[in-house]
């Protein structure tokens, strides 16, 4: 055999050899990467396994279904901002450079509350009852939360309804106030969320005084998917209530909302007026109106607790709804409010926007005041 053919030969060998412990090496490192990736997945399901049940569920809800409670809270602390801020700014100047409450201290914090629209009296019993508790008050922040208790205690407990079960059908709820708080926004609003858990709403248009109003209430019930019955201009606002109870039966509605005007210029006319819807709705349906709300607007301070005692004496309220809460720095009327009625808050409002009303809970209420 020729000499350079044996070179070449042996040389192939050689190569030969190379590439199958090449590939012996490249089959080694796809197993020990393989085992790895096991490794990590195996080590996963353990600590899933050891984690509680509950927490694995807690952890689901929080990422699956329930993203709002922290947007809630937010979304309240953006809209409340001037009322937040002005307290806030005023709580911490009122005890700057102090390291307890004094005389002074007590004073201009008692003028910050009154400021805020808290109201004399609710603010001279919240002055009370942190005299109470001074003793261990000695920085702004022991400050904050003891006016947080206190205040958390001026909002009557109430057991809401729940209008996934609710007991009558058409359940009915009259809404009542003064020209422009906001009642017909409002409506819309709450019509919203009765669409959301699946409920059939009808308004009933009682405010027949203007045109106008009917016109905005339409657009309302349109935007939150709820049906609507309204007479023309200047009818008996009793007799579109009657009509509104009627058609809601017939329909098999599950939540009837009545509007209702609100030009205080008649004031006696007025209440006469709400007595007569009021009459006319439980001589169709007995037991009804089954809650009967009012709507204040937050931005009229002090004037907001004479309108609701007026409305209360003459009609019975059995919850009470208080708007533009964002557009005002006196968000304290709210306390004063509650404090003074003892009547349960059911919504705020805090913006025009159709999701800008929220079921009032009292302790997030307080968390986002400053
Ligand atoms: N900023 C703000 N405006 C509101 C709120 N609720 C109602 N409004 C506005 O208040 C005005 C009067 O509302 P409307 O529903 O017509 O009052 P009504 O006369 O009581 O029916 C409208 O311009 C609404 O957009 C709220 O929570 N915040
Ligand atoms: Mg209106």
């Amino acid at each position: 055999m020729p000499e350079n053919i044996i070179i070449y030969a042996s040389m192939i060998d050689v190569w030969g050899e190379l590439l199958v412990v090449l590939l012996l090496m490249l089959l080694l490192k796809i197993r020990i990467k393989n085992r790895k990736v096991k490794e990590v997945i195996i080590k996963k399901e353990k600590t899933e396994e050891e984690k509680p049940q509950e927490e694995k569920r807690y952890e689901y809800e929080k990422e699956i279904s329930h993203p709002e409670p922290v947007s809630i809270l937010k979304r309240l602390e953006e809209q409340l901002s001037k009322t937040r801020n002005a307290l806030s700014a005023g709580i911490e100047r009122v005890f700057k450079g102090k390291s307890g409450l004094d005389d002074d201290t007590l004073e201009e914090l008692e003028e910050l509350l009154i400021t805020s629209d808290v109201g004399v009296k609710t603010s001279t019993e919240l002055i009370q009852r942190i005299v109470k508790k001074s003793g261990s008050i000695s920085d702004v922040s022991k400050l904050k939360t003891a006016l947080k208790e206190e205040i958390f205690s001026f909002f009557p407990a109430s057991s809401p309804i729940d209008y996934n079960n609710i007991k009558n059908k058409p359940h009915v709820i009259m809404i009542i106030g003064v020209n422009g708080v906001g009642k017909t926004t409002t409506i819309g609003k709450i019509a919203a969320k009765f669409k959301d858990i699946g409920k059939k709403t009808l308004i009933g248009a009682c405010d027949t005084f203007r045109a106008a109003a009917a016109e905005q209430l339409t657009i309302w019930s349109e935007r939150a998917g709820a049906e609507i019955v309204r007479h023309k201009e200047n009818s008996d606002p009793a007799a579109v209530a009657f009509d509104s109870i009627d058609a809601a039966i017939a329909r098999g509605i599950d939540i009837v909302m009545i509007d209702t005007a609100g030009r205080l210029h008649t004031r006696v006319n007025l209440m006469e007026e709400l007595k007569k819807i009021k009459r006319s709705i439980s001589n169709k349906l007995q037991g009804a109106p089954h809650e009967i709300l009012l709507v204040l607007d937050a931005t009229t301070g002090q004037n907001a607790l004479s309108q609701a005692k007026m409305f209360h004496e003459a009609l019975g309220i059995t919850g009470i709804i208080v708007t533009k809460l964002d557009g005002t720095a006196k968000g304290g009327v709210v306390a004063a409010i509650c404090h003074t009625l003892n009547i349960p808050l059911k919504y705020i409002g805090i913006g025009e926007k159709i999701e800008d009303l929220q079921d009032f809970d009292a302790k997030q209420f307080v968390d986002a005041l400053f």
